[in-house]
């Protein structure tokens, strides 16, 4: 029988690419986002492969009873959830403490923290219900080392940090293993959105080193969520060669 991926942030970057390496495996998918035209071509994409099933489901994470209904709302067939891949998230701006928006603080929390525990807690009961389960929450090296104008987007990722942990705990008794991923800089539309919409800027981050592709990231989750039941990965920093941590990256100019 095949297994079951439920994927936030299935529309671009890391979500998108990790649909496809697991769909290529032949997993059923649950492909989740805001942008619904996009889920539904990457759906037909996907079911392109006539053995496995995907479902679209078009909600915001950060809105929590989108996230409820949506999730408690799922057929039978589609409640055996092996691996949840929590990855939803954004940088909104990058500025000093004092010249940040407040909007942009309220964003970056909504989402990527409290959009986590909603789509964690809801998929939880499946988990438990099954008595086994997988959650990858996908952190950053922003949340082992606090940059310049990093503050808030930074506090979101300790944050999944510190959730993951706590899951792991808490979870024990119910089978329910727990991945924290923490990538480096990757080149997806996540510049784009963090310098709102300013292409030659976002283009700028990834210029004079080779950044990690999104397929790299999925390449590693998928070994993650295939290991023996009784071997968990707890955390891993993955970095582009060029990049060290937060702080340092090799540029050729
Ligand atoms: P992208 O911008 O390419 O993708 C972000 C995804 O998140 C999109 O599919 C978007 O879908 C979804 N998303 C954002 N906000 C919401 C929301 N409110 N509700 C539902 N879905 C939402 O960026 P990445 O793929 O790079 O980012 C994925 C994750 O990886 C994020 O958590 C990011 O913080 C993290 N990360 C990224 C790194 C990088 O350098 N790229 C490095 C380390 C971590 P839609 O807009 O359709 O809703
Ligand atoms: C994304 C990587 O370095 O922009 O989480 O914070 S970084």
């Amino acid at each position: 029988m095949n297994k079951t991926i439920f994927i936030t942030g299935a529309t671009s970057g890391f979500g998108k690419a990790i649909a496809e390496k697991f769909a290529s495996e032949n997993w059923n998918c649950i492909i989740t986002g805001r942008r619904k035209e996009r889920l539904e071509s990457l759906s037909a994409l996907l079911s392109l492969n006539k053995s496995i099933k995907i479902l679209p489901l078009v909600f915001d994470v950060s809105k929590r009873d989108e996230v409820f209904a949506a999730i408690n709302n799922l057929k039978d067939e589609w409640r055996n959830i092996d691996v949840l891949i929590n990855n939803a998230g954004l940088a909104a701006g990058r500025n000093v403490f004092d010249e940040a928006s407040v909007d942009d603080w309220e964003t970056m929390i909504d989402t990527n923290v409290k959009g986590l525990l909603y789509v964690s807690k809801a998929v939880i009961e499946f988990m438990k219900q099954h008595k086994k389960g997988h959650i990858v929450n996908i952190g950053s090296t922003a949340g082992k080392e606090v940059y310049k104008e990093g503050n808030v987007y930074c506090a979101s990722k300790f944050a999944v940090n510190a959730i993951s942990q706590a899951q792991r705990i808490d979870l024990l008794p119910h089978n329910i293993k727990v991945t924290c991923v923490n990538p480096g800089a990757a080149e997806t539309e996540f510049s784009l959105v963090r310098l709102k919409g300013d292409e030659q800027k976002a283009k700028a981050v990834y210029e004079g080193y080779e950044p990690l592709h999104a397929e790299d990231i999925a390449n590693v989750i998928y070994y993650c969520a295939t290991l023996p039941q009784h071997v968990c990965i707890n955390d891993l920093v993955i970095t582009c060669t060029a990049q060290a941590n937060s702080f340092y990256t090799y540029k050729d100019k």
